[in-house]
């Protein structure tokens, strides 16, 4: 596949949210200026050259790290595949607030930093640690609360102790960019975009549970406001996407390349089944790329038409560990992790 220059797909000015260009996949790694952007607040401001990550609380000896010892630090590289628990949050019906995501809001890059737990050990975490919160330099209004806050997260313990939870301080074997995060972001491998928290400043040890309202406002599931079975967004759904053709297409009869995109923060995805009458028979589509841990699969299907018509096409995604895509959206109040198979109308003249 060639590499085409196609911008980002905004979807608000600020703070700045914009979609991967789904139509242009061509590399399994998301190049910077097309990886997916996702902010609560407007940037905030570059620090100063006496940045340190400051990691506190319940450690022994509470450390404030500058960015020239991270990078002394031994690191991992990892790929990734994040998407934002509201990509495809357009597709609800009805509809939810929030930005109208359509299938971009999910990009894939390598990612290389420290691994959090060797800083977690140096700082001497205790044993009666429950959560580890992480602050974004970047703050603002909320519609719902009154005051200002900074973008903040929590993780389980055993999470932020997992071996490949990273402080990342580079996206594709450079700096990470400004808008990606730069000098330091979480990346949390598996876990929608959500719990990567851009431009780190402190990590607090608590033997509580965090009740910031990027923990306990947004990012939980819940199908009316009197749910009572509320439940935090974590693991990324299986789900897929078609990048070519686009959706109401126009197209020559003759050999075309159906391609696309399918990922599981379960587990790796090693089925894609494609659909032309409605989901009554699936075939396997091909693969393009390897089975690989945290990683999306681009696959394709060669598809010749020789009728005129109207044809539908649809995908259905489907893990190691059995999950497969529903032909439902879970409708939720917030619009999160919408991964029902999703289908195309293209016209053959
Ligand atoms: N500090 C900070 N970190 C953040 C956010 C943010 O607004 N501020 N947005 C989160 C969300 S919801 C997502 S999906 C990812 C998006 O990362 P990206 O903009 O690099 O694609 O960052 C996460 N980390
Ligand atoms: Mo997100």
């Amino acid at each position: 596949m060639d590499l085409y220059y196609a911008g980002r797909i905004p979807r608000s000015i600020i703070p700045e949210n914009q979609e991967f260009p789904m139509l242009s996949l061509s590399s399994r790694i998301t190049p910077e200026f097309q990886y997916y952007l996702r902010n609560h607040f407007p940037y905030p401001v570059l620090p100063s050259n006496d940045w340190a990550l400051k990691i506190e609380g319940l450690v022994h000896k509470p450390i404030s790290i500058s960015y020239q010892a991270l990078f002394q630090c031994p690191q991992i590289t990892l790929p990734v595949t994040m998407e934002c628990a509201g990509n495809k949050r357009a597709y609800f019906q009805p509809k939810t607030k929030g930005d109208q995501w359509e299938q971009g809001a999910v990009s894939h890059a390598l990612w290389t930093g420290v691994p959090l737990r060797t800083l977690l050990q140096i700082a001497g975490i205790m044993p009666d640690v429950k959560e580890v919160i992480f602050e974004g330099m970047d703050t603002g209004e909320r519609a719902d609360l009154p005051g200002m806050f900074s973008f903040a997260r929590s993780l389980p313990v055993e999470k932020a102790m997992h071996p490949d939870t990273l402080i990342a301080l580079c996206m594709n074997g450079k700096p990470i960019p400004y808008k990606h995060g730069y000098p330091a972001r979480l990346i949390v491998p598996n876990w929608y975009g959500m719990a990567s928290v851009k431009w780190l400043s402190r990590i607090v040890a608590v033997d509580h549970a965090f009740l910031g309202p990027f923990q306990s406002n947004d990012y939980v599931i819940y199908r009316s406001e009197t749910d009572s079975q509320r439940r935090p967004v974590t693991l990324m759904k299986v789900n897929s996407v078609i990048a070519q053709p686009t959706d109401q297409a126009i197209m020559r009869r003759g050999r075309h390349f159906i391609t696309g995109t399918a990922w599981s923060g379960h587990g790796i995805v090693n089925k894609v089944q494609i659909s032309f009458d409605d989901g009554e028979t699936w075939d396997h589509v091909l693969w393009i790329d390897s089975e690989e841990k945290y990683s999306w699969r681009r696959w394709r299907w060669e598809w010749e038409v020789s009728e005129p018509g109207t044809y539908s096409i649809r995908v259905k995604a489907t893990d190691d560990k059995g999950n497969t895509q529903p032909l439902q959206a879970d409708w939720n109040v917030k619009g999160y992790e919408n991964n029902a198979i999703f289908q195309i109308q293209v016209y053959v003249d």
